[in-house]
């Protein structure tokens, strides 16, 4: 929270914002640069970090920052998302108001149509949301990594009479095409917006980089509510917040950006960076996963004071046995998740996650592994993500030969290679 606000009440109030806000988590996106990751899931169900789905990072920041009524909206794909919303994120209490609700697309509103853009996801719910009576709204992406004080931005959003407030992060100028970028006044105020530029600005005096949305909002609810029923009015608009919404308001109404280092929690590391990361592509996704892997890694998931919530399956100590041939079983530089056995085989650089098997004379090198996979004797594994449920044949070879591995599998730009059950059942068949 602000420091140095002398007035009890207002502390007070910004203190007790958060349990007058509902926080949206939009989870209905496909993330379709993950390639075969999300064929079968939607990209804030996808695993993350050795125990975590994607969507735990925004769930577990609304607890964190005290934001305990939160609805998730999902669309494509979502039965993995629900299964785990269900198993792992029932555990607010109803009775004191706390609770984590489900709004899959149900064509509440028009019977024919599905969500169309966020803004619309958010539209078909208004009922639902109405009679929640909250002041303010918290609209947030349930597919980035990250750890933030919401109650941060919140009260930021408060003190400064904000109608509305966009998160926002710096980004080289070269990769802002993805996103909305903003140009802003000295009083932050958002004075332009372009989503998804070919050319995005840059910032005054700092060329090189551009302000971008991290497509969170926080607007007063009423406001949002007003807006909702005028964008639906609106046949030119495509329902969404980064492509109509945002964009129509800012000439119109008080639209502030906020900075995401003034809300990030920091790794208590001395000069540690913000940490954010957009894991949309299959190479993304690879190194966030291995970045963890490192000494001092920039997301530190060992803080207690920001714990990360998921759901748990009850299992046993990962295990580090001899063969056979007495073998030595062993993982360095590496995350091994609960349930895992790795016997007479070596596990270097690599992420695994539950119950992953890894037999003898099997090796595995800057490796992501999903649940539930077993890597067959002699197999050899360099570079690769590994989807959940793979049975890796004994003997086989991925990493080396980079035309078998394109031929067989999704072998990126970045030459990391992606493992699925369905391919795994092509080349076996
Ligand atoms: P995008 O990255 O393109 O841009 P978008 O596809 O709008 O993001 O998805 C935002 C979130 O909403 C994702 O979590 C996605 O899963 C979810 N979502 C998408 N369509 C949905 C639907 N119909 N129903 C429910 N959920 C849905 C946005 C902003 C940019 C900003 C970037 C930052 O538009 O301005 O820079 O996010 O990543
Ligand atoms: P999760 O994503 O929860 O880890 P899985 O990878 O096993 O789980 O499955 C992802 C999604 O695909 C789930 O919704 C699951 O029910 C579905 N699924 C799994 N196998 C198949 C299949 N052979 N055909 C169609 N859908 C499947």
């Amino acid at each position: 929270l602000p420091q140095g606000i002398t007035d009890p009440r207002l502390d007070q109030e910004l203190r007790q914002a958060p349990r007058h806000a509902i926080a949206l988590v939009l989870a209905g996106g496909r993330g379709s640069r993950l390639r075969q990751l999300t064929d079968r899931r939607a990209k804030p169900a996808v695993h993350f970090g050795g125990k975590f789905r994607i969507i735990d990072f925004a769930l577990s920041n609304c607890i964190n920052s005290g934001f305990r009524r939160v609805s998730v909206m999902t669309q494509y794909k979502s039965h993995s998302l629900l299964r785990h919303l269900q198993r792992g994120w029932n555990f607010l209490r109803g009775e004191i108001g706390e609770f984590i609700d489900l709004l899959p697309a149900q064509q509440r509103i028009d019977e024919t149509s599905w969500y169309q853009g966020t803004a619309d996801a958010v539209y078909q719910n208004l009922d639902i949301l109405r009679g929640h009576r909250a002041e303010w709204v918290l609209i947030l992406a349930g597919d980035h990594i990250y750890k933030m004080d919401y109650a941060a931005m919140l009260s930021w959003h408060i003190l400064n009479g904000a109608d509305c407030t966009v998160g926002c992060i710096e980004v080289p100028r070269a990769q802002a095409t993805g996103f909305g970028v903003m140009h802003v006044d000295d009083q932050n105020r958002v004075v332009g917006f372009l989503e998804k530029p070919a050319d995005p600005p840059g910032m005054p005096g700092r060329p090189d980089m551009a302000l971008c949305s991290m497509g969170i909002y926080i607007f007063n609810a009423q406001f949002l509510y007003d807006q909702l029923d005028r964008d639906a009015r609106d046949p030119a608009s495509s329902r969404d917040f980064g492509k109509d919404l945002i964009p129509w308001l800012v000439p119109r109404a008080k639209v502030l950006a906020h900075h995401f280092s003034d809300s990030c929690v920091y790794n208590r590391a001395p000069g540690s960076e913000p940490y954010w990361r957009d894991v949309g592509t299959v190479d993304a996704y690879w190194e966030a996963n291995l970045d963890l892997c490192h000494v001092s890694p920039s997301l530190d998931l060992y803080d207690r004071n920001w714990p990360i919530f998921t759901y748990q399956e009850q299992l046993p100590p990962a295990k580090f046995v001899f063969d056979d041939d007495n073998r030595r079983g062993h993982a360095v530089d590496s995350m091994v998740s609960a349930g895992c056995i790795i016997s007479g085989s070596a596990v270097r650089r690599s992420m695994l996650f539950n119950n992953v098997r890894v037999h003898s004379y099997a090796s595995l090198t800057d490796a992501v592994v999903l649940p539930e996979v077993e890597v067959g004797r002699n197999a050899r594994l360099n570079r690769v993500v590994v989807d959940r449920g793979c049975h890796i044949p004994e003997g086989l070879v991925v990493g080396e030969d980079p035309e078998e591995d394109a031929r067989r599998f999704h072998r990126t730009e970045g030459g990391v290679v992606l493992i699925t059950r369905d391919m795994l059942a092509r080349l076996a068949g």
